[in-house]
């Protein structure tokens, strides 16, 4: 199985990054590049290092690190590919490459450190280090500057391909503000229904005219952040960004020690982040993080499994880590002895939209289910660390790379619960990831 995941990864590599997918996904993506490099790290470092390398020089000047960045694909596979954004020439674009103009999950200090910890020549993971810290810096500096408009700490989304989790139930009230009869959508293509389930699987046409709608808005404003913030829709502090944030944020602060760089930013940001996640997104009554509806101004209830990963921050006390202990051990997200589930369902199952085929609204995906099983180390509660990680090398094993997973544990046998596109690169990478991870960061550090 490991010499499978690895061959997932070298067929996904065009020889400059990993492709998320053979075909589906043809261009390098921000956090897929972060977890293919967790995976690269154990068996060929200068890979997982030039993964990163890539990803950054589609770096924007203000900062932003583009959800995509676009490679060459004479198939022209992927909508909204590279001519759709209208980045280039934009004021703050790169050069070298054209990218998207939306940001996805900051998990590039976790990353580092990770990867620092499982080199074997700390020489040389020494010069990668210096080489990023600055890079890792400006993403977060840019967070800070332009995405928390009460600073306070939390930052928001604008486009729900951002927090990476696309049509995640917690964006639904939000995007039913806008009412697709009444907007001017842009005439455009859906490239990612060629497989004849996907339609069963993948967001709906309503999601996507909406998705289009947010980008054709960034792309008016040409990506001036001052207008795209007085004009958008969408802005959620969403709990699994902001989690992730901070997490990178503790890591910089680690590998700024190591540097002897200034880490003060890092230290003022993560304060203010984790002071606000528990004073503004935790719900005391259900023992989970809420998401944050910046233009309604109100709390969006969150029963999604993006509202326990703050679990991988220092972000909630002993007792707030306990209640969501709680919430993954229990029936809305371990289900019943009658009815199990997979650990974790990306939706509380009590929920009566839950759909167990559909994306972000039901299905397990391998990269929520590593942030959990990581927190959940964090804080010692290694019972359950280690069910969600057998859950996941089970079903990686039953049914192969897939990109998401039907949760129910008794569909009949031999049922196909493997969803979305195969060979996808971040199953195959954190597989290894959970193989080999943990034993070897010891026997580096010790
Ligand atoms: C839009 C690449 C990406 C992941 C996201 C996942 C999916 C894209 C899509 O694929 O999103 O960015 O077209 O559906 O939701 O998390 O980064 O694997």
């Amino acid at each position: 199985m490991l010499d499978a995941a690895k061959a997932v990864l070298e067929a996904n590599y065009n020889g400059l990054f990993t492709k998320p997918a053979p075909s589906l996904y043809p261009h390098q993506w921000n956090w897929d590049a972060g977890f293919i490099a967790l995976g690269l790290a154990h068996f060929d470092m200068e890979r997982a290092e030039a993964e990163l390398r890539h990803l950054f020089k589609g770096q924007w000047k203000n900062g932003m690190l583009p959800h995509i960045v676009f490679g060459d694909d004479p198939e022209d596979r992927y909508f909204p590919g590279p001519n759709f954004w209208e980045t280039e020439g934009t004021e703050n674009a790169p050069t070298e490459f054209i990218t998207s103009g939306i940001t996805q999950p900051p998990v590039f200090g976790f990353v580092l450190l990770k990867m620092y910890r499982a080199a074997k020549d700390k020489t040389r993971a020494l010069e990668f280090l210096k080489e990023m810290f600055p890079k890792i810096h400006s993403l977060h500096d840019y967070l800070y500057k332009f995405r928390d408009p009460n600073e306070e700490g939390l930052v928001y989304v604008r486009h729900p391909w951002e927090p990476g989790t696309d049509n995640s139930p917690t964006w639904d009230t939000v995007l039913a503000r806008l009412d697709t009869n009444q907007l001017e959508i842009p005439s455009y293509q859906r490239k990612d229904l060629q497989n004849p389930k996907a339609t069963a699987h993948r967001p709906t046409q309503e999601d996507y005219d909406r998705y289009v709608y947010l980008v054709d808005l960034f792309r008016k404003n040409k990506y001036d952040e001052a207008a795209i913030d007085s004009t958008c829709p969408f802005k959620i502090q969403d709990p699994l960004f902001n989690a992730i944030l901070s997490w990178s944020n503790e890591s910089m602060i680690e590998i700024g020690k190591i540097l002897g760089e200034d880490i003060s930013d890092f230290v003022l940001w993560n304060e203010l982040t984790v002071h606000s996640m528990n004073e503004k997104l935790w719900d005391e009554e259900y023992g989970i993080y809420n998401a944050y509806d910046l233009v309604a101004d109100q709390v969006i209830p969150c029963e999604t499994n993006s509202g326990l990963i703050p679990i991988i921050a220092d972000i909630p006390t002993l007792e707030q880590a306990e209640r969501i202990l709680s919430n993954i051990e229990g029936e809305f997200f371990r289900g019943t002895e009658e009815n199990p589930m997979y650990l974790c369902p990306t939706y509380s199952i009590g929920c009566e939209d839950i759909n167990f085929e559909k994306y972000w609204r039901g299905p397990v995906w391998i990269n929520t289910n590593w942030l959990l099983y990581q927190g959940l180390l964090r804080f010692n509660m290694t019972q359950t660390a280690e069910k969600i990680k057998q859950d996941c090398i089970e079903l990686l094993e039953k049914h192969g790379f897939y990109e998401y997973f039907d949760p129910r544990k008794n569909l009949p046998e031999g049922t196909k619960a493997g969803y979305g596109t195969h060979q996808f690169s971040w199953s195959a990478a954190l597989y290894i990831d959970f193989i080999k991870g943990e034993q070897e960061y010891k026997e580096t550090v010790e």
